[in-house]
Formats: structure tokens, sequence, C-alpha cells
């Protein structure tokens, strides 16, 4: 019993030990040597524009000077990350963490139970992890989104936290772009309600807002992936929602008549582009240039190419981004985006049941979360990629209008990972400052955001029965409820078609799909 009590107490002091230097150098440095770690990263093509290996951005250069910590990079070949990632775990020879998107190799659960990676919550809570729990502390959502719902922090996310209108989200980067000259020449406002927009598709259908005698203009130019967008308007989507906690199909709802039955009158009418069920990119681009489109739900990124092709043969073309339309029963402005609502993506380094060095792996990636590793991995090296100006942060010439005429996010890409794939917090402002260029996307970025962002479905997760069991059921419902929306819309089958869709969707077993939903919605809201 002497013996066992000696070697407990020998093991709690060992332990104290190491505890007590964690927070210092010491435990990440044997003898003067620097700590090695292996790490395992996807890459894409981006990066790869700009570097072969993570060591050669200067943010991971700044990481290993300030942590200590040299890290080996392996990176698979863009695109083959998947299968080398498998392949790895299959081998049994694991690196100390590894980046790369879960749900591709699995998910978390898998990888968990697995014991290819270790939980994080006893180092979280030992604070081992100050800049990302800090993080956590500071969000209350956010850790609800990162906490698995069993309540397990399974990695490092790459993070996407903006704070707007009292919500946490991303940014929208799309909705309603309309031709802002060929309103001003027409003299209409611009219009906030579902049936405001439709005067103005009118006045743009038999105004000649294109002064070329005919009536020859496309009003609204959409394809069948807007459809969803459209919906939204409605206060519902095409797909599932998140109605105060209840799960909701739209197709099945009362309200989507209202909604399909609108769109079929608009094409009906002419206001809809006719060919919408065919248009690619290039027959919509080539509506912009022949100065036929009025309006689009467009993207932010889409405006700036749109303007750049239209501006030498279109003097006067300019552009608005306007704010959803108002749900007409209750004159709240919605939007179904899960960029709004969701703060980080679906991808995270992870500590592997192989690390040899727990300390040191846990101390390199949380850096990248304090404040220092923030501007180092968003923004690069200071007085060179960006500089301070009246306390804000901007991007140098290297970066904007880089001397070796390299776009910008390879010259980016050099310095900073923000452009790329990391375990790191994006900043919204680096993301403004690459992206934006015209007045009007920062107006329209701003109006798109202007939103009710609660009826978005939150980041849930499901078990891996729950998903095979959903997409089982789903695949069917969802091609049903393509082709009858498509067969409404352009007047081949009557509106109330829906009621013969909704009575087979039934048949197909919608009601356990809703419940499946319905459970992780239930298991993401007992999130603590
Ligand atoms: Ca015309």
């Amino acid at each position: 019993m002497k013996r066992k009590a000696f070697l407990l107490f020998f093991i709690i002091l060992i332990t104290m030990m190491v505890y007590s230097g964690g927070n210092s150098q010491s435990s990440t440095t044997t003898a003067g040597q620097k700590v090695t770690l292996k790490g395992f990263a996807y890459v894409t093509a981006r990066l790869m524009s700009a570097v072969t290996n993570f060591n050669e951005v200067w943010a991971f250069q700044e990481a290993e000077r300030v942590t200590g910590i040299h890290v080996d990079w392996v990176h698979p070949p863009v695109g083959q990350h998947v299968e080398q990632c498998n392949l790895m775990i299959a081998s049994g020879d694991l690196p100390d963490f590894m980046y790369m998107p879960y749900n591709d190799i699995g998910g978390l659960s898998k990888l968990l139970a697995d014991k290819t990676i270790i939980k994080l919550n006893q180092y979280l809570d030992a604070g081992k992890l100050p800049a990302y729990k800090a993080i956590m502390d500071k969000y209350p959502a956010v850790r609800r989104q990162l906490l698995m719902d069993d309540g397990t922090l399974a990695g490092f996310f790459m993070l996407r936290i903006r704070e707007y209108g009292g919500q946490l989200g991303w940014f929208s980067n799309g909705g309603i772009m309309l031709r802002k000259d060929w309103m001003d020449g027409l003299n209409l406002k611009v219009p906030t309600t579902v049936a405001e927009y439709e005067n103005v598709l009118r006045a743009f259908k038999t105004g000649d807002p294109n002064k070329n005698g005919k009536a020859d203009e496309l009003p609204l130019v959409t394809s069948a992936k807007n459809w969803n967008d459209f919906a939204q308007f409605w206060g519902l989507s095409t797909d599932f929602y998140d109605l105060n906690g209840v799960a909701k199909y739209g197709p099945i709802e009362p309200g989507f008549k209202n909604y399909i039955a609108t769109m079929a009158r608009w094409q009906q009418d002419g206001l809809i582009d006719p060919d919408w069920p065919t248009v690619d990119d290039r027959m919509f681009q080539a509506r912009f240039l022949e100065n036929r489109a009025g309006s689009h739900f467009s993207l932010v990124g889409t405006m700036g190419t749109l303007y750049d092709i239209m501006k030498d043969t279109i003097p006067n073309v300019d552009f608005i981004g306007i704010q959803n339309l108002k749900n007409d029963s209750d004159g709240k402005v919605y939007s179904t985006l899960l960029d709004l609502r969701q703060s980080f993506v679906n991808e995270a380094s992870m500590i592997t049941s192989g690390c040899k060095n727990i300390d040191a792996t846990l101390k390199y990636l949380d850096w990248t979360y304090s404040a220092a590793g923030y501007e180092a991995f968003n923004w690069g090296q200071p007085n060179v990629s960006y500089v301070y100006k009246d306390g804000q942060k901007y991007f140098t010439d290297e970066i904007m209008n880089n001397p070796k005429g390299y776009p910008l996010d390879r010259a980016l890409s050099q310095y900073a990972m923000s452009m790329c794939q990391w375990s790191m917090a994006k900043d919204p402002d680096y993301w403004v400052q690459a992206t934006l260029r015209f007045p009007f996307q920062y107006e329209a970025i701003d109006n798109w955001g202007k939103v009710d962002n609660a009826i978005a479905m939150p980041p849930i997760s499901q078990t891996p029965e729950e998903v095979r069991r959903f997409s089982q059921i789903m695949n069917d419902i969802n091609t049903l409820r393509d082709e009858t929306i498509t067969k409404i819309i352009l007047g081949n089958e009557p509106v109330s078609s829906l009621d013969t869709m909704v009575s087979k969707m039934k048949d197909m077993g919608i009601d356990e799909a809703i419940k499946i939903r319905q459970a992780a919605l239930d298991r993401y809201y007992a999130r603590k």
C-alpha cells in the first residue's frame, strides 16, 4: 500500500510539473532545441498559385517565431486530399494534427469513435486553449455551434464571425440587384415588398428603359437555382428551415402556393426570362451585355464582373443591390442563407490520437486565434502587406496592385491565409477590402445583411443513421419538388398541382424526414 501511495504521489507530482510548465516556453523546447510537429493540411489551387508549402507563407513563419514550434507539413496534391487522408488514417501512421474538411472523411463523430482524433474538452477546461476559449466565451452562440450535440469539442475550426444588426454570421453574398440607371430613367422607387418589386419589373417590361424603341427587355433574368432565393421573401424555403425551433419543409407549407403562383404569374406576364431552365453563365452575361436584363438575384462578385464588361458599351450603367423583400404577412425581412447564421466552416485542425506532443500542438494551433495570430493570418506582414492608418488596417499596393502583376488572391496568399483554408478566425474587414471594389457593392452587402436570419436552418448535426435514412427519403422528394416547380412556373401545369405533389410527398415519407430534422434541431438547441 505504501508503495502504491508513493507511486500515486509521484505521478501527481510529475503531472503538476508538466502542467505548471504548460504556460512557459520550456514545455515546448527540450534542452534548447526547437520542437517540431508533423501537420497534415489540405491545400487549394489558390494557395498553390502562391506557395508550395505553408512554411512559405509569412503568417506561418510568424507563428513559428512566436511559439518556438516548427511544423513539418504534409500537403496532399490539390484535389486528392480525401483519398490521401483516408490512406494515411488507414496506415495508422498519424501526424500530430491534421487540417481537413472533416465531413469528407466520415465526419467528426466517426473520427472520434474510430479514435483517429481526440477530444479537446479537457484541455479547454484546463486553460490550455486561452485564445480559442476567449472567442467561445465572448460568443456563446458560436460556442454552441462548435460543440457537438454531446458537448464534445473536436477541433480548431475555421471561424467566420461577424456581428451585424445584433446577429452573428458571415456576409450575405447574394441578393436582388436592379439596373439603377433604368430605375432612375423611369422614376422608380426602390422596392421593399413583392408587390413593389413586381411593379418595377412591369415598368422595365413596358417603359423601354434601354431606349431602343423595342419591348425587348427581360425584367428578371434568373436560373433554376434562384427559386429558393425568392422563396425566402414569403418567409419560407424550398428546403428545410427553422420556424422558432420547429423544422419545416417549405414545399408542403400553405404559403408555398402563394409564392409559386406569383412566380407563375410573372412568367406568364413576360416578366421572367423564358429561357431560365437552360440559361448558363455565358447566356446570362450576354443578356446583360445586350442591355436587356433588368434584375437578377445576384452575387456581389457577379455584380462587379458584369459592371466591368458593361461599362464601356453602356456608359451610364449602374446597379443597386436592394434589401430582401418584406414578407406580406408579418412585414419581416427574412433570409434562409446559412452563411448569415453559421459562424464557422466545416473544416478544422484536429489533434490525432498519434500526437506525440499534445501541449505543443495545442499551443501552436491556439496561437492563430490570439490577437497577434488574427492579424498575421488575416493581414500578413505589417508594413509590407498591410499598414495601419487612423487605427484601421489597409492592404498595401503589394496586395491591391501587385508590382509583379499577381492577382489579389495570389499576392495575399504569400503573406496570410485569409483567402485560403486554415483553422483561424477570418476578419470581416479583410473580406470587405479583398472582395469589394465598387460603391454599389458596398451598398449591396450592407442591404443584403439587413435581414432576420432566424429561419435559416442552424448548423445541426445528424447521426450516420439519420444521414442515411434522410437522404434515402429526400432524394426522390427533392426531384419531385424540382420537376413540379418547373412545370408550374412554366405554365405547363396549374398551381393546384402542388396539392398532388404534397400528397405524393406524404406517401414518400416527408413526415419521417421532418421528424429526423426536428430531432437534430432539438439536440442543437439543447446544446449547452
Ligand atoms: Ca427596349
